[in-house]
């Protein structure tokens, strides 16, 4: 197949499984042409049978707000019609949907160019929910030719909140177990914390991370044992984390490594990932740790728990609740037998139920039936 696959190409969840879902699906044979205003970050530049074409947005002195929507649609349409494209899957509801339904209605008079749309979550529990966006994000929804949400969860909270009755297929998010693997001897040579034990914690560095906590739990498990935190990404909580860090004493013991590119290299060299969220549709760092055999203690919201058993392949608690994750890290990194057995049943969960070789052929199928759909 053809697809044009749309999404925000800096550091998110969203941008990533758009990424990663384009290059597993061009490794299958189909021709993946990207559209977006920057070239995902996962995305290597000469992949056989991947496209990247930018979006440019002019700006005039009367744009207060340059309208990239607008650009947006414009480029998917010329893409769409140039190369022939069976169909457009955009990832994140606004504005990328609303940009897919205009490129559909352009050429309309021409030829037939179905969209699915991907909800990720904020797309729908934060952004969607506020009052300027709600009605348009339902309506992009509403026009879709296809719907999925990473999780079940994020199912019933879109139906939920914008009482919609199309259909809604579940497609799980997924992980590349190949080149996401537990690596036992870069841990020994791992060049953080020498001797310590390794936190991690992946993520944008937004409220809804509550990447503070991170720091409050390495705190309070370096009363009983040598650990230290790496703190992966970047975002609005990163200095209001780097001074909680020296204000509980622990500055020496976290190491804030920014935005970074490979984090399969970064991963295996960690003993627990923590995902302290208020809340995650699905919480794709947990995902990418299991199958590092690294097991998380997340908390227990949203679509965490479609991913994570509680007390075998990870430990779920209360966000907040900066005692009990603690005391789940402490558990995990004293008793070896404990962690050697949660460390094997997150690997086997990454790769029994959330492997590429059991989601991709879902897409497939998916696009294959939205296709299909307005031939009858
Ligand atoms: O929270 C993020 O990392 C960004 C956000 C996004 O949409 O870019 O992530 C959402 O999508 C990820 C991929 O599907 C999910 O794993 C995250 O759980 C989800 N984030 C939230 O729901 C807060």
């Amino acid at each position: 197949m053809r697809v044009g696959i749309t999404c925000y190409p800096t550091y998110g969840g969203s941008g990533i499984v758009a990424t990663e879902l384009g290059l597993e699906l061009a490794t299958r044979g189909h021709e993946v042409h990207f559209i977006s205003y920057a070239n995902p970050i996962r995305l290597e530049s000469g992949t056989p049978r991947i496209h990247y074409h930018e979006v440019e947005v002019s700006t005039y002195p009367l744009f207060q707000y340059p309208p990239y929507s607008l650009a947006l649609a414009s480029r998917m349409a010329e893409v769409a019609e140039r190369y022939e494209l069976d169909l457009l899957h955009v990832h994140y509801a606004i504005p990328h949907s609303i940009s897919a339904l205009l490129a559909r209605q352009m050429l309309a008079p021409r030829r037939r160019l179905p969209f699915v749309t991907t909800l990720h979550g904020t797309d729908i529990t934060l952004v969607g929910v506020d009052r300027s966006y709600h009605g348009i994000t339902k309506f992009s929804i509403e026009q879709s030719d296809g719907i999925t949400t990473v999780s079940g969860y994020l199912r019933r909270r879109t139906v939920e909140v914008f009482d919609i009755a199309n259909p809604i297929e579940v497609i799980l998010n997924f992980v590349n177990c190949e080149t996401y693997q537990p690596d036992p001897e870069a841990r020994r040579k791992a060049p953080f914390g020498a001797g310590e034990k390794l936190l991690i914690h992946i993520s944008n560095f937004r409220p809804v991370k509550r990447v503070m906590d991170c720091v409050r739990v390495l705190a309070e498990v370096r009363r009983n044992l040598a650990a230290h935190l790496l703190m992966v990404g970047d975002g609005p909580d990163r200095g209001p984390a780097e001074r909680l860090a020296y204000e509980l004493g622990v500055s020496d013991h976290v190491t804030f490594l920014g935005k970074q590119d490979h984090i399969e290299r970064l991963i295996p060299l960690a003993h627990v990932l923590l995902l302290p969220s208020d809340l995650e549709a699905f919480g794709l760092a947990a995902l990418e740790a299991m199958s590092c055999g690294v097991p998380p203690v997340a908390t227990r919201v949203g679509g965490v728990p479609e991913l994570v058993t509680h007390g075998v392949d990870g430990f779920l608690e209360a966000p907040g609740d900066i005692e009990a994750q603690a005391a789940r890290v402490s558990e995990l990194l004293s008793d070896q037998a404990l962690y050697s057995r949660m460390a094997g049943a997150a690997r086997q969960t990454a790769q029994t139920r959330f492997c590429t070789s059991l989601i991709i052929p879902q897409y497939e199928e998916y696009y294959r039936q939205v296709c299909a759909r307005g031939r009858d």
